[in-house]
């Protein structure tokens, strides 16, 4: 059953995360969602959808050079022979996760797996999967998001230096949602967690083509609109508002100078929105926009600089064909 964040109307001075981010993102100008709250169950599983959109490169370049590397990923993990934990953090369905752990057990690798996810519909599934493919696995799935996951690693007993090693996987380039100082900062966080030899590996999507870019998020489906408005569908069963999705649109820029594609949620007319929860009216122009997610393209050059900044050495550059993505390895 789903998660529910709807805030009591009788304490309406504790509010939901997302209650919080309502009542000030729609207050400022412009107004302002986070796309960390996209993710509920159907959040999720639009965007396991997305995913496969002929549009969507960016998960078929990730798979192809998980499946082309996979051999040299496993050396680089166990060194040899040494037992590792793979700890993925916004595991989602798995689905190129699956071609390691595919690899990984049919090579007898001595290891185990923790994915982390925020849909927990999303993390039991995985589970389900993983425990029907490979009965023997030994797996911790966790429901909760990276941030507490990451403070989890914090908290673990301190240096043995006989301890499995640690393997951080952040896939499918969710670190472009970040922004820059988030992305310092979670890096910078992940790696006081870690010891020397520890690795991180993590998916970039890469600039390119504006074009190529700009498509990816204008699917002709229309299903990287229902991603985006299901926020709203999303605040009006938590919050008890009354958004018609039909009044709003999607509205995507990529800006190949910032490297930053922007998504918006649109008004297609003037309008007052009832945030029942929150007891708030929110006025709308004709026109007026929400914004609510970022992916953010990277160069060689923004990445190797994260990686110095928290204190990593970039060890392995993995990319696709068609350069479109990196899987890069960081090494604490
Ligand atoms: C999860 N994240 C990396 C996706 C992206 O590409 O920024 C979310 C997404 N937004 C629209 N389409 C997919």
């Amino acid at each position: 059953m789903e998660k529910s964040n709807a805030v009591s109307a009788h304490f309406p001075e504790i509010l939901s995360e997302l209650a919080t981010e309502v009542k000030h993102g729609l207050a400022k100008t412009p107004k302002r969602l986070s796309s960390r709250f996209f993710y509920d169950d159907e959040g999720s599983r639009l965007f396991e959808e997305i995913m496969h959109l002929p549009e969507y490169y960016l998960t078929r370049s990730e798979y192809e050079i998980l499946e082309t590397h996979k051999d040299e990923l496993l050396r680089v993990f166990s060194a040899g022979d040494r037992p590792f934990e793979l700890i993925e953090l916004g595991a989602g369905d798995g689905l190129k996760t699956k071609v390691l752990l595919g690899h990984f057990w049919s090579e007898k690798a001595n290891f185990t797996y923790a994915p982390v996810d925020i849909s927990r519909a999303a993390v039991d599934k995985l589970a389900d999967d993983i425990r029907k493919k490979w009965p023997q696995m030994e797996i911790q799935p966790q429901h909760d998001d990276y941030f507490n996951a990451i403070e989890r690693l914090s908290n673990r007993s301190p240096t043995r230096q006989d301890r499995p090693r640690l393997v951080v996987l952040f896939l499918g380039s969710n670190i472009g949602n970040f922004s820059p100082a988030e992305a310092a900062d979670f890096f910078g966080k992940i790696s006081q967690s870690l010891q020397p030899g520890d690795l991180v590996l993590t998916g970039f999507d890469l600039q390119k083509h504006p074009a190529v870019i700009h498509a990816a998020y204008n699917d002709r489906q229309g299903l990287t609109k229902a991603f985006n408005l299901n926020l709203l569908r999303r605040i009006n069963r938590e919050l008890e508002a009354n958004f018609d999705l039909s009044a709003f649109d999607h509205y995507e820029t990529y800006n190949p100078e910032t490297g930053e594609a922007r998504s918006y949620i649109v008004s297609q007319k003037e309008q007052t929105v009832l945030i029942g929860n929150l007891n708030q009216r929110v006025h709308f122009d004709y026109g007026e926009i929400i914004h609510t997610e970022i992916s953010r393209k990277f160069t060689r050059a923004g990445i190797e600089q994260l990686a110095q900044q928290a204190g990593f050495k970039l060890s392995h550059w993995l990319t696709d064909c068609k350069h479109y993505f990196a899987d890069v390895i960081f090494r604490k």
